[in-house]
């Protein structure tokens, strides 16, 4: 009792301390910095230390989170803004957290990002680094214009700055069961739309046996650079970017998270935030972003052509399957879509990297997040088979995952497509 009195004396008090304490909002042509930005691992071990972590997401001046709670792995990852770090470690002491540095200088990974960017001059579209929006637009053009006979682009719509947001088809033949997949949803998380401009150069011009019958007999709708917006602004502006880029009326703070903006299950158990400086608000109202409207409306249009659905995120190796908005509640088909998600996961274990990813329904196995692409896909239109996966790494690196680690990662996630696709097609739903 007296600990949540403490709790409740240090929220008001935190909101007091940490009122002017702001990042600072960047001009024009200056870039976001993370010098001495901390990202720190915490073990949680009881609900108060729970209430303290729902405390931080208030502060989203001082603390970022970038791991949610969940309840297999019971960590969070929060980035720590240095100005309130000795209050921080107070706290942390204070409530008993067991916590681990895991990156003492965000600003650091950043910068080793950008100079194997500089080092490598550009002249080839390589996976040796992570591109800026128009050089993978440049790329799509190359590739729609190399391959006329077997591509074709589709626009689903324009972001609210007006860009298109761009996808290439691959069909070889007819009648092909259809394989959608959304990537950099979250503008941040560079590794997806690295991860889907590989596969799509892969499906193209791997003489791989069963590349090449991934590629032939199933058709590819791949969306790289989902969240066109905000993916050009973590590139431009501030590299810890998640949402959309779309103002909120009634606040001061920019953008919607996408994968809350979808409508089903809206906004229910707590899955999302009706707080618009949130990394997970969901909007003003479902589909109030003009990119999640366009998705939804294309798919719509398309949905009996689709057998599978992924969205490519990251962090945390994981393969999640609906439901993502309930933890008590299990679609009907789930023992199939965790056959088909422990395929995907032990392809990938299997390789050279030994690498693992936790299989199960987001709700239980990462936490409840209403409004999901993906939910929305299986709910609304009934497409019995989707999944997010969440890439490399586990922390280490977070979301500025070294480019040396691109191709790798890519190699998983192709190992783990040919079990996915192949489980799937055995259990006959493609
Ligand atoms: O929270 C999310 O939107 C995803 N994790 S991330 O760290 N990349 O932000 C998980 C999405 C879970 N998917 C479903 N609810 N189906
Ligand atoms: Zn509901
Ligand atoms: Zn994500």
């Amino acid at each position: 009792m007296l600990k949540i009195q403490i709790l409740v004396v240090l929220l008001l008090l935190s909101t007091v301390v940490h009122g002017g304490i702001i990042k600072k909002p960047p001009a024009a042509t200056e870039k976001v910095r993370y010098d001495n930005f901390k990202v720190f691992n915490l073990k949680i071990s009881n609900k108060i230390q729970l209430a303290v972590v729902e405390m931080f997401k208030s502060l989203e001046k001082s603390y970022d989170i970038w791991k949610e709670y969940d309840s297999s792995s019971k960590e969070v990852h929060v980035m720590v803004n240095p100005t309130i770090l000795k209050y921080f470690e107070k706290l942390i002491k204070l409530f008993g957290f067991e916590s681990e540095l895991m990156i003492s200088n965000v600003q650091d990974l950043i910068d080793a990002e950008v100079a194997t960017t500089r080092a490598d001059d550009g002249a080839t579209f390589g996976w040796t680094r992570y591109y800026e929006l128009h050089e993978i637009e440049t790329w799509l053009d190359g590739i729609l214009a190399a391959y006329p006979d077997v591509t074709q682009e589709f626009i689903i719509g324009s972001s609210y700055e007006n860009r298109p947001i761009r996808g290439i088809k691959i069909s070889h033949k007819p009648g092909n069961p259809v394989i959608f997949i959304e990537s950099n949803i979250h503008a941040r998380e560079w590794i997806t739309s690295a991860t889907a401009t590989w596969f799509i150069n892969e499906l193209l011009t791997s003489t791989v046996a069963a590349v090449r019958d991934l590629a032939e007999n199933y058709d590819w709708h791949i969306i790289p650079v989902f969240n066109v917006d905000g993916f050009a602004y973590s590139h431009s502006t501030d590299r810890m970017w998640r949402k959309t880029r779309q103002p909120v009326t009634t606040s001061a703070c920019i953008g919607t998270d996408a994968n809350r903006n979808f409508d089903s299950h809206w906004m229910e158990n707590n899955g999302a935030s009706d707080n618009p400086c949130s990394e997970t608000y969901a909007g003003t109202a479902p589909f109030s972003e003009p990119e999640a409207k366009a998705l939804a409306d294309h798919l719509t249009n398309i949905k009996d052509e689709i057998k599978i659905y992924l969205s490519f995120h990251s962090y945390g190796q994981y393969l999640l399957s609906p439901y993502g908005h309930v933890a008590s509640d299990f679609p009907p088909n789930y023992d199939d879509l965790l056959e088909i998600g422990n395929a995907f996961s032990s392809a990938i274990n299997n390789l050279q990297y030994q690498t693992s990813y936790a299989v199960g329904s987001t709700a239980t196995v990462l936490y409840v997040a209403s409004g999901s692409s993906v939910d929305w896909v299986y709910n609304m239109l009934d497409v019995k088979i989707g999944y997010t996966i969440e890439y490399r790494d586990r922390g280490r690196f977070g979301f500025v995952l070294p480019p040396v680690q691109i191709i790798p990662n890519c190699e998983e996630l192709m190992a783990g497509m040919l079990a996915l696709v192949g489980k799937s097609k055995e259990l006959g739903y493609v």
